[in-house]
């Protein structure tokens, strides 16, 4: 402890004051610890203390500090608090004033009080928040509080300091009054996505020794900006399909993501193709982004379909992308027969191989779904045979003969490849003709012969012929 003394003596003075002695304490001393060594520091002896009773006396501040009449000290009394007793007011000083009778003296004892440090800087609110926008430009300012220390001088807060420094740094400004207008200044864009939160710490410093410190939490919440457009999962996306499935049947859901939050962050699913017939065949789920089929596909008229897509966030931003439908064929036409000539009649002794009808067969179905084999029914004297792609004859096998049969049922049927099998059939009836329209021919145009006269009656002169054409 350090303790200055300072004493003078006005000897005779005209106003019965004898003197007068200034000390310099620090605060916070305990109860009972000695102030000075008053009768030593004024020339007194104990006994004049005591013929003389001597007593002190001052104003409010008496409680403070008591005499030891009996070792002729000053003692503290009451513990001093510097602040309790001055405030901010420098410098601090109890003012007391010890009284002797017999005779009558008067003595001026000024005990200064310095300053301990033992006020941490402080401030009002130990949190405070921020909401920023992430799209705030840099410079911005944000005004943070301001720390309170009771004490004075260099123990009085010295300084701020603010961490982490990455987004914000600290601006302390001078205002008229001698205070600080503390800031912090965005020198660093910030990135909802890459943090949403940043938590800062403001100290306050004083220059005591030790030091002390005050802190005060700092949260930044981000606000999103709408910074960022949906991004598709895929470029492409490719699924299957089988013709003829029933509308309802779910073929694909897309899926894009966003890194906004809130409502940036919302996407909205389109198909963006103009075509009016894709939007008649598919329909997007505006929220979920699963296709679904509403209409009816046909192998046959398209085997492959693209739909353009978009997604959409509600800030506007967008991002396509196209799904490409693969439909597979499904067998689901009979092979179509058609006869394009055909003979009613034939003759009998018509050779083999004569052609009686012509037909032709057509499937739209594919690959096996479409590739037709014709036969007919194998108890007749008949065959078909392929001309050409599609194109069918229907011949004979032998020649004919009337007696056996004069009319044919020949049933032709085409059967496509197709799991389970597709088929389609035609009977054509047949009938056989009879050869018998031409007179019988002599064998010679004309005969000659010459007989003798008084020939015998019943002479066989010649005979003619005729056959069968
Ligand atoms: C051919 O079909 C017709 C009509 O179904 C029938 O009347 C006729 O008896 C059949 N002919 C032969 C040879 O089976
Ligand atoms: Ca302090």
């Amino acid at each position: 402890m350090r303790r200055q003394v300072l004493l003078f003596i006005w000897a005779l003075s005209l106003t019965s004051v004898f003197g007068q002695v200034s000390y310099s304490i620090p605060e916070e001393m305990e109860k009972g610890s000695l102030v000075c060594n008053i009768a030593q520091d004024l020339g007194l002896d104990f006994n004049r203390l005591k013929s003389g009773r001597a007593r002190i006396h001052s104003g409010d501040s008496a409680e403070y500090i008591e005499l030891n009449r009996d070792k002729g000290v000053l003692l503290i009394k009451e513990r001093i608090d510097r602040e309790t007793l001055c405030g901010e007011t420098t410098p601090c000083a109890l003012h007391v004033q010890m009284i002797l009778e017999n005779p009558m003296e008067l003595f001026r004892i000024t005990i200064e009080i310095t300053d301990l440090n033992d006020n941490p800087p402080s401030f009002a609110s130990s949190e405070k928040r921020f909401e920023i926008s992430e799209s705030a430009v840099i410079g911005s300012k944000f005004v943070l509080e301001r720390a309170i220390d009771a004490d004075i001088g260099v123990n009085d807060l010295q300084g701020y300091s603010l961490n982490p420094t990455n987004n914000f740094e600290l601006k302390l400004e001078n205002q008229a009054d001698g205070s600080k207008k503390v800031e912090m200044v965005l020198q660093k864009p910030l990135d909802r996505e890459y943090q949403d939160q940043i938590s800062l710490l403001l100290t306050a410093l004083d220059g005591g020794q030790p030091r002390m410190s005050g802190t005060m939490q700092i949260t930044v919440n981000v606000l999103d900006a709408n910074d960022n457009a949906p991004v598709f999962t895929k470029s492409v996306y490719k699924s299957t399909l089988t013709e003829n499935s029933p509308r309802g049947t779910n073929i694909i859901t897309v899926s894009a993501s966003d890194k906004d939050g809130g409502s940036n962050g919302e996407i909205t699913y389109a198909i963006s193709n103009s075509k009016r017939r894709l939007s008649e065949q598919f329909q997007i789920d505006r929220k979920t982004g699963e296709v679904i089929l509403i209409g009816e596909i046909d192998y046959e008229k398209a085997k492959v379909f693209q739909i353009d897509i978009e997604a959409i966030d509600n800030g506007g931003l967008s991002d396509s992308s196209k799904i490409l439908i693969d439909i597979t064929d499904v067998n689901d036409n009979c092979p179509q027969l058609k006869v394009l000539s055909k003979s009613d009649t034939i003759l009998e002794d018509s050779p083999e191989n004569t052609v009686i009808a012509m037909l032709r067969v057509n499937d739209p179905d594919f690959e096996r779904n479409g590739d037709v084999k014709c036969s007919i029914n194998d108890d007749i004297p008949f065959k078909i045979l392929k001309t050409m792609n599609e194109f069918y004859s229907l011949l004979t096998e032998v020649a004919l003969d009337r007696e056996v049969a004069s009319q044919y049922n020949i049933t032709v049927t085409c059967s496509d490849e197709g799991v389970p099998s597709l088929s389609s059939s035609v009977t054509l009836t047949l009938q056989i003709s009879d050869v018998n329209d031409n007179a019988p021919v002599f064998e010679r145009s004309s005969y000659e012969a010459y007989i003798v006269e008084n020939n015998t009656p019943g002479l066989s002169i010649f005979t003619v012929k005729a056959r069968e054409r």
